[in-house]
């Protein structure tokens, strides 16, 4: 039984993944999160927590010595529109963070999962089926901490020879926590939107295409990846992963299909806007499917319904 630290527990993705992980692994799943962002409710009552602040070696030392750590999922980020009011942060966190973890795995013989982004890519990577090896220069530095994360990750596995894996994660749609700051959370904001009968300001232009995912299917391909047989493995840092690509019309489109009242207009963010223009507008997956069998579940119809009936019941 594999013993787990989740770094950024209560953020977008972490707050879901541990309680995910904790199926999985019982109570060997502990919720790292810092001051501020403490677990609550199920997150809280399911296992154990504790202060891990990526920044800070010691405490990542200290957590992993405590609970015998063996697996770190390493989601502490900024997303990419705030990384860009915030770059060193963004670095701080995304690179040097990255860097103790990785430390911390080398001294303990700890396997890391760190996720990467559609947002590695820059205006150089062709845009349609954007090959797994390509050209990454993002100009963004959001996608500048995503390409040195996956290149400092690589470096420590053939180095050093820590377990290293990624994926480069689509724009994410889920119902449970929301996201903060990122160029694809429209595709989150349109569902509340249209769930409380509210018009809906898109910040994205019509025809802008990206790649996104429903969270169900970014945590199984997470746990999935970390549990593949390594000599299958030819990549490590990051797989493209994907599962259905839209622009804000076919989106507004499919939710209006199950809610004819929605009225959706645009109020076009130009820093989005840059930043979405410049990644893929859909990813070629297929040595994520060949070297550890990934495949998407939902479509954007089934993800659609499941969205609207989730938060048809809160509001
Ligand atoms: C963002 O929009 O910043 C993220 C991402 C695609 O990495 N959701």
């Amino acid at each position: 039984m594999k013993n787990i630290l989740v770094i950024g527990s209560t953020g977008q993705i972490g707050s879901e993944l541990t309680l995910e992980l904790r199926k999985h692994y019982g109570e060997n799943v502990v919720a790292g999160y810092i001051p501020g962002a403490e677990p609550k409710g199920e997150l809280a009552e399911t296992g154990p927590a504790a202060i891990v602040d990526i920044t800070n070696g010691q405490q990542i030392a200290d957590t992993v010595a405590k609970y015998r750590v063996d697996t770190v999922y390493n989601l502490a980020a900024l997303l990419s529109a705030v990384a860009e009011s915030k770059h060193r942060l963004a670095w701080h966190i995304g690179i040097d963070g990255l860097m103790n973890v990785l430390e911390v795995a080398r001294e303990r013989g700890c396997a890391v999962f760190t996720p990467s982004s559609i947002g590695a890519f820059g205006d150089g990577a062709p845009k349609d089926m954007t090959p797994q090896d390509t050209i990454c220069r993002p100009h963004t530095m959001y996608g500048v901490t995503k390409v040195t994360g996956e290149l400092l990750s690589d470096y420590y596995y053939t180095r050093f020879g820590v377990d290293t894996r990624g994926v480069r994660f689509p724009g994410l749609i889920s119902y449970v926590t929301p996201p903060g700051g990122g160029t694809t959370d429209y595709a989150v904001d349109i569902f509340y939107a249209a769930a409380r009968g509210e018009t809906f300001r898109c910040p994205i232009q019509g025809g802008t295409f990206m790649d996104m995912m429903y969270m169900p299917d970014a945590l199984r391909a997470a746990i999935q990846l970390m549990e593949a047989d390594p000599s299958r493995l030819r990549h490590r840092n990051a797989f493209n992963i994907a599962s259905m690509s839209f622009d804000p019309e076919i989106i507004y489109r499919q939710i209006h299909k199950y809610r004819p009242d929605f009225v959706m207009e645009y109020a076009v963010d130009p820093l989005r806007q840059s930043i979405a223009d410049s990644w893929p507008n859909h990813m070629d997956d297929h040595c994520a499917r060949e070297e550890w069998d990934w495949a998407p579940r939902y479509d954007l119809d089934a993800m659609t319904r499941d969205m609207l009936e989730k938060l048809s019941a809160r509001f």
